[in-house]
């Protein structure tokens, strides 16, 4: 069987066509398409962790960390290299391929780039995929992030344009498009995908799936969010979307982008295991696994193992698998970089 040509030409009434198709003929054909890519019993596991928690100068009316929203969230500052290194070797031991670090920034300041490279650089340095999402990127920091080593960034579109400034005013959605492209010039695999449930219509799921795979180069992951509604945020009241509306985007984003990884991301806490296993029957192949996401619940690690069990579903490999040696050489390199750090710290504590 050939695999499906990769199109960047898919226009509004093809997608919006896709999405009315009867929901047993879409699931199939998302289904066929998902078979000519991927294992389909094979789903990849990432790990989350806040880095910098709350107090966010943005807007963005879905969001719990805000700061123009009390959602009496505790903020905190960036954490300590170490401390994110400790959660990293927790999440590799209990079978994350991926680490991504979020931060509740517009974007990342001067003062804040070491620091994230340096986390980058030492959880690269387990073995881990990385991935980042600090908000807008410039080109230079975007290539910073890149020589460390940082494999993806996550900066969503989260909406279609026509929809976006009913949830964003301080950022427009061609900031996003322009730090996407910083992304991809510095050479980083793109994460970018988007929130359903936040009161758009057909038309808006249909909109935001066509930009992203109008993108140049298809992001290799896409996201597919259910609202978390957090008290104190403008959505917290927002009506609920049909869940069938939820799995055709998962199954129209599989159709479209057949070749990239489509996460179900926020909102499984709230998803029984039946409309789960609907997503991964639609093309769903990637999860983010542990009890939190940034802020809110996700469901607990146990239970996520036992529905891949009752499902038959295998975590999906590192991309790049290591050999024995090559973790040595991993490992050696993890305490030579300790060992660095530590002589720095005695070194300037010395001159201090
Ligand atoms: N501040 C950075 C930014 O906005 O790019 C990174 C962190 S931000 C929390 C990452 C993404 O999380 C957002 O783009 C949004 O798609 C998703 N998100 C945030 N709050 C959410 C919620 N309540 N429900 C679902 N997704 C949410
Ligand atoms: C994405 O699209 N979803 C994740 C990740 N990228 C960074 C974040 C979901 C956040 C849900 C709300 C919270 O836990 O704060
Ligand atoms: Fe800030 Fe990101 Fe939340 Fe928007 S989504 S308020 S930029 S943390």
């Amino acid at each position: 069987m050939t695999a499906t040509t990769i199109r960047h030409d898919w226009t509004l009434e093809e997608t919006r066509a896709l999405f009315l198709m009867p929901f047993s003929d879409l699931i199939f054909k998302a289904q066929a398409i998902h078979r000519e890519h991927f294992d389909p019993n094979e789903v990849q596991v990432s790990t989350l962790l806040s880095i910098k928690t709350g107090a966010c100068p943005e807007d963005c009316k879905y969001c719990p960390q805000s700061g123009h929203y009390n959602t009496g969230l505790e903020k905190e500052k960036l954490l300590e290299v170490d401390k994110v290194l400790a959660e990293a070797r927790a999440a590799r031991d209990k079978g994350a391929s991926r680490f991504c670090m979020g931060a509740a920034w517009r974007s990342p300041t001067r003062k804040d780039m070491p620091y994230v490279v340096d986390m980058v650089r030492q959880v690269k340095s387990l073995g881990l995929e990385t991935c980042m999402t600090l908000g807008m990127l410039e080109e230079e920091q975007a290539k910073e992030l890149a020589d460390a080593g940082l494999d993806y960034y996550n900066h969503n579109l989260d909406t279609s344009e026509k929809y976006y400034s009913h949830i964003i005013t301080t950022r427009t959605y061609q900031d996003r498009l322009t730090s996407l492209s910083n992304v991809r010039k510095a050479g980083m695999k793109v994460c970018c995908g988007g929130i359903m449930g936040m009161g758009e219509d057909l038309d808006d799921r249909a909109g935001l799936l066509m930009q992203l795979a109008s993108l140049p180069q298809h992001p290799e992951s896409v996201p597919v969010n259910m609202l978390v509604k957090v008290a104190g945020t403008p959505m917290e009241d927002a009506e609920d979307l049909d869940p069938f509306d939820f799995v055709r985007t998962i199954a129209v984003a599989r159709i479209m982008m057949p070749a990239s990884h489509v996460r179900l991301s926020a909102g499984r806490e709230d998803m029984n295991e039946q409309m789960q296993a609907l997503c991964f029957l639609a093309g769903a192949n990637s999860i983010f696994y542990g009890e939190k996401l940034l802020t809110t619940a996700n469901p607990e690690a146990d239970r996520d193992r036992e529905l891949f069990r009752r499902l038959g579903i295998r975590p999906e490999q590192r991309e790049t698998e290591h050999t024995e040696e090559e973790r040595e050489a991993v490992l050696a390199r993890e305490v030579e970089h300790e060992r660095n750090r530590h002589l720095f710290y005695d070194a300037s504590r010395q001159s201090a």
